[in-house]
């Protein structure tokens, strides 16, 4: 059985990226302090402890889930942003698109008693083949230590790289080919949406939280709205890069723009109703639209 990979969350980029390739799933350890995972704890659970258990079959039934944390907690906002994880999504998602977002953020607590969870990719969300590369990324943080008894999250390493038949991979896997991915609070797992995973059974009697920051691709619909989830008011509070990858930018050519305009704009309080249409083309447009202006003057 392939273990997960551990390193420590400040191992080079360039190392964290060729055991990703490889395996599709990494631990990086002490990826935030003690000061953050307190804080992190703290701004949760009063939202945890009013929340209600799932009611479903993928979601579970003794599981807790809690979303728009950019909202919730000035932790998870750093924790998007953290260098080293973009660092991670520019190598991976931007062979795909121009820039990435902000797929969800999520914290999940699986209950005592709550069985093991179907063995799934995530990126079937997104229901259209891509041969250039990933869709999305999650990175799940351990805000308790995941262990074998509550839960740590499953794995198939390697599994991203397995033949499709349809949206999923094309066989099922056995015993031997899942490992655990336990790890340290404070730890960070970053795992491929479209690897084999699962939420494992919490057989200890206490609740097992982890906190998911996933990411996408820049041009796919993002799984938790965040134009909704996080208010205005919020959001104007809120670092540019995080904005940005909120989903206030456009991605070229033209997705995402509010009157012709980057939706920035509209935080920062610009006036952009009727004020002009701006074009947001990629470089490699612009060898056409030369050529284009040649024929015209030669016409
Ligand atoms: O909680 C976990 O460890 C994983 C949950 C998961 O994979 C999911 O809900 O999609
Ligand atoms: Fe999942």
């Amino acid at each position: 059985m392939t273990q997960v990979k551990q390193v420590e969350a400040t191992e080079s980029v360039q190392k964290i990226i060729q055991i990703l390739e490889e395996d599709g799933c990494i631990v990086l350890k002490n990826a935030m302090d003690s000061t953050q995972l307190n804080k992190l704890k703290a701004e949760l659970e009063p939202h945890m402890a009013q929340t209600p258990n799932c009611n479903g079959d993928f979601y579970g039934h003794k599981t807790k889930r809690i979303g728009s944390l950019i909202e919730k907690s000035s932790v998870c906002c750093d924790l998007a942003i953290k260098p080293v994880l973009l660092s991670v999504m520019d190598e991976f998602l931007l062979r795909s698109c121009k820039s990435y977002q902000l797929n969800l953020t999520q914290a999940i607590q699986i209950g005592p008693g709550e069985p093991q969870q179907m063995m799934h990719p995530d990126d079937p969300m997104f229901p259209v083949a891509l041969e250039t590369g990933e869709k999305m990324i999650n990175c799940m943080w351990a805000i308790d230590d995941f262990t074998d008894e509550n839960g740590a999250t499953h794995l198939v390493p390697g599994s991203h790289k397995w033949e499709r038949e349809g949206l999923l991979p094309e066989r099922v896997p056995e015993k031997d080919d899942i490992t655990k991915g336990e790890m340290p609070a404070g730890s960070v797992l970053i795992y491929f949406g479209s690897l084999l995973h699962c939420g494992g059974a919490n057989t200890t009697a206490a609740p097992r939280t982890g906190l998911v920051v996933s990411y996408c691709l820049g041009w796919l619909r993002q799984s938790e709205n965040q134009y909704l989830a996080v208010s205005q008011k919020t959001t104007r509070t809120l670092p540019q890069r995080l904005q940005e990858l909120m989903g206030y930018f456009v991605h070229k050519p033209n997705l995402g723009q509010v009157e012709g305009r980057d939706p920035r704009e509209l935080l920062l309080g610009n006036q952009i109703v009727n004020s002009g249409f701006e074009e947001f083309l990629p470089e490699e447009v612009q060898p056409y639209i030369e050529e284009h202006k040649k024929r015209l003057e030669a016409a």
